[in-house]
């Protein structure tokens, strides 16, 4: 083996720690050390979880001097470094990334199989860290591993939730959310960070203080104090070349029981402090579409925003003698508007604590910060009552009204713009009871404001921030979404990596976008072969996991139709689950056709407070239940819902797809990233004209994707006119049939109006466009139906898309971001 990770040049003259060899001799050697003496078994007595720990901390060395290299040459060159603050970093597990990207698999496989154990079974017991909810999440983990793998010195700052997303479970149908536990075992992974704390403030009160002869300054008592703590958590790049931090905060009592209160006796009372500060870590708010309003969510948003900032400012003043140049040095990114309260807060460190004028701190301020947009829902957008943030964060608010005066100036006097135009880019709501609107406040304070698809960021200049783009025509820029190749294709799909490296060799492990050589090999009938006989395999894990998790046989021969993904009415989940009822029927009403055999499979959570979106996984799972126990439609067609769906479900659902369902109303999914999973896989995408689809579309060509439905104008048009589904239903009996069906209870027995409201709003309203779309969504999956009997074509087809993917690799998106709005990275 030649894959030695160099020794570290720490730049301190201290002693090197020696080469580590990477044979399965030493590493076996190690990791039966690590036994003994970190966990305190033989290996003997282990069991495979203690295994799973001597791996990990076998690894774990070897990463820490690549890490101690990187962090110390990201101090000591001066290079610009970039902080990616977002509220979730969605990692799922580390081990199985790390041994890849350390190029260590086959050595540690080895290794472990001497004592007879096997390391995919070994993989399986780490916990999935699921530190955020959806795309947002699993994007900033993406950027995380993806800034490691192009050699850009980023840092994750975000928060450590004890309690993650929830456990979804499936009862008689219907979705039961469980606490989730990630850190009941420990977590070998992260290091506190004791001396790395920061006191973060709440409430108080602030007094203008009046010197002789000095400017007058704001003084800020907040009422209450807790404590950051840091939790690093080490990122390795591809082939181990970089490996960069994410720091996660956890808030800690100042006092940890008021002794005081102790001694005197009042125990009760001396806890009440040191809970109230640890509940703002405690738990991940579990809505992705609708905003939290409250005042934990604030909190959470301030706390990890201060956290950071301070940290940052530190490391800055460290090597500098003040903050006039921190954007030289910096650049920080704002993951949605969650961490938008950081404007306020970084004017007032640089006014109140570090002594800047204003104008000078809202220019560094607004050098610094750029902010990426990740919806348009009006329900999503963030906006706080001012009386809550006045009351939490006095000091912010003042500054907030004075950003928000200086804006409002600008565009009176440089643009002209009258009272309607002005309202609309106010940072304050008026009309609204008076709230602070985050999105407004992450605009104004940032030098670029990026959406993630073309069609979105087109649509963000013309509805929610059409006039703060008038104003600032200049700010507003595309980054399509990507992501990371070696999760979502080398680790994810061993079988596709080790076929495609057989074909057009190893080149496309280090720049994804060569994985286009394979493009010819569609027309090459052995190959397509192979690479049918990958998926069909990569079936078969799943049709197991399936029979073994859920009791439902599945045939690996059928068409895998998946659709997974958070649960969200305008992802449509129920036009699919209607188009399944559809179907169903026709198969009943005509056994004689030559039906093409389908699995539909869903997963995905909803929000615990969104009662559609529950409904909705109600009736997936009672249609599955009806048709599965059918035998009049045999194996013509089976429908699965596969209960709590996370980062390492997604890894052995990605491979096995032969139908990707992308089937948002046109217009409201900002980008989408499952989408890149599926196809980069060889999945067929059915699809409509939205997010990044629309760019997928310009990628695969044609021929290769399965677009329908109406376009966003079209549905912006439909909305306008105050469309409803009832003439639609009355002409289309398939579709009209499907709802009886539903709304008569056939698939709901024991409740039969179970779904009459899920029914109605079709008839009355049909906001997401399902009955709209219905009929080029079923006239499109029946081209697919008679495209499946054609496999050669089918399989042509899967291969141009995997080799026509490489452009929606996150490294693509990071260098754009690197290169565009950090001016960072090696390229700079
Ligand atoms: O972000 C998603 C979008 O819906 C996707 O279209 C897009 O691909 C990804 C990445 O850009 N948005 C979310 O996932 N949003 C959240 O998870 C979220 C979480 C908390 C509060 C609000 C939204």
């Amino acid at each position: 083996m030649t894959n030695e990770v160099d020794s570290a040049l720490d730049g301190t003259g201290a002693p090197t720690p020696a080469p580590r060899k990477n044979d399965p001799e030493t590493l076996a050697r190690q990791i039966v050390e690590k036994l003994t003496y970190s966990v305190g078994k033989t290996p003997a007595e282990a069991r495979r979880y203690d295994w799973l720990e001597a791996t990990t901390l076998v690894i774990r060395d070897r990463i820490i001097d690549q890490w101690m290299e990187s962090s110390q040459r990201a101090k000591t060159s001066g290079e610009k470094r970039v902080c990616y603050l977002s509220m979730e970093f969605l990692i799922g597990r580390l081990l199985r990334d790390a041994i890849n990207n350390l190029n260590l698999t086959e050595p540690i496989r080895e290794a472990l199989s001497r004592y007879g154990v096997d390391l995919d079974l070994v993989e399986l017991l780490e916990p999935d860290a699921a530190l955020g909810n959806g795309g947002l999440g699993r994007l900033a983990a993406c950027f995380m591993e993806s800034m490691a793998s192009t050699d850009i010195p980023g840092f994750g700052y975000g928060i450590r939730y004890v309690h993650g997303f929830f456990r979804q479970e499936i009862a008689d149908g219907a979705q039961v959310e469980l606490p989730e536990t990630w850190l009941a075992h420990g977590n070998p992974w992260e290091f506190e960070r004791r001396e790395l704390a920061y006191e973060i403030g709440f409430g108080g009160k602030v007094t203008t203080i009046q010197e002789p002869g000095r400017p007058a300054r704001q003084v800020w008592r907040p009422a209450e104090r807790v404590l950051a703590v840091a939790y690093d958590t080490p990122i390795v790049g591809w082939r181990g070349r970089r490996v960069n931090t994410l720091r996660l905060w956890s808030a800690q009592p100042l006092d940890p029981i008021l002794l005081d209160a102790f001694n005197s006796g009042d125990h009760i009372g001396a806890l009440v402090e040191s809970n109230k500060a640890e509940a703002i870590t405690r738990i991940l708010y579990p809505a992705d579409s609708h905003q939290a309003g409250q005042e934990l969510r604030l909190r959470q948003e301030y706390f990890f925003s201060s956290a950071s900032l301070q940290d940052i400012i530190r490391r800055h003043l460290h090597a500098n003698e003040n903050l006039s140049n921190l954007a030289d040095k910096f650049s920080i990114q704002l993951n949605d508007t969650h961490p938008a309260v950081s404007v306020a807060e970084l004017m007032r460190l640089l006014i109140d604590v570090h002594g800047h004028e204003w104008a000078e701190a809202w220019e560094i301020t607004r050098n610094t910060f750029s902010y990426t947009n990740h919806t348009l829902l009006p329900e999503a957008l963030e906006h706080w009552p001012i009386h809550l943030f006045e009351r939490l964060l006095p000091r912010q608010m003042q500054i907030i009204y004075a950003i928000n005066a200086g804006v409002i100036r600008e565009a009176a006097q440089e643009k002209g713009f009258d009272d309607s135009k002005i309202a609309a880019i106010s940072l304050i709501d008026e009309g609204n009871g008076r709230r602070v609107r985050m999105g407004q406040l992450a605009f104004v304070g940032s030098h670029a404001v990026n959406g993630v698809s073309a069609l979105h960021t087109e649509l963000m200049k013309e509805t929610v921030f059409h006039h703060l783009h008038l104003l600032y025509p200049d700010r507003i820029e595309n980054k399509t979404n990507g992501v990371t190749p070696r999760r979502w294709l080398m680790q994810a799909n061993p079988g596709l990596t080790d076929l495609v490296t057989d074909a057009i060799g190893p080149a496309f492990l280090d720049d994804i976008e060569k994985i286009a050589d394979l493009d010819p090999l569609a027309d090459d009938a052995a190959f397509r072969e192979r690479f049918a006989a990958v998926k069909r395999r990569n079936k078969e894990q799943l049709a197991n996991l399936i029979g073994e998790r859920m009791a439902t046989q599945v045939d690996p021969g059928a068409i895998f139709d998946i659709q997974v993904k958070r649960i969200h009415e305008y992802k449509r989940q129920f036009l699919n689950i209607i188009e399944a009822i559809a179907l169903y029927d026709q198969i009943r009403s005509h056994p004689e056709r030559d039906w093409t055999p389908r699995v539909k499979i869903f997963a995905g959570k909803a929000a615990p407070s969104y009662a559609q979106a529950k409904q909705i996984i109600h009736l997936a799972n009672d249609v599955a239940r009806t048709i599965n126990s059918d035998p009049a439609v045999r194996d013509l067609l089976k429908v699965v819902f596969i209960p709590n769906y996370n980062v390492s479900l997604a890894e052995i659902i990605m491979p096995a797809a032969d139908l990707s369902e992308q089937i948002s109303t046109a217009g409201l999914e900002a980008s989408g990233t499952g989408n890149m999973k599926f196809a980069m896989n060889g999945a067929l995408t059915i699809g409509t004209l939205d997010g990044a689809n629309v760019e997928m579309l310009e990628h695969v060509g044609e021929d290769n994707i399965f677009i329908f439905g109406l376009t966003a104008e079209e549905v912006a048009q439909r909305r306008r006119e105050a469309h409803s589904g009832r003439s639609i239903i009355a002409e289309l009996p398939l579709l009209r049939e499907a709802l009886d069906a539903i709304s008569s209870g056939v698939f709901s027995p024991e409740d039969p109006a179970r779904y009459h409201d899920l029914v109605s709003n079709l008839y009355n309203n049909d906001w997401w466009m399902t009955c709209a779309d219905f009929q080029a969504y079923w006239d499109t999956q029946r081209r697919l139906d008679a495209l499946w009997q054609d496999q050669d074509e089918w399989q042509a087809k899967a291969v141009h898309n995997t080799a026509r993917m490489g452009w929606f690799s996150s490294d693509r998106s990071i260098r754009e971001y690197a290169r565009d709005i950090w001016k960072a990275g090696p390229d700079a």
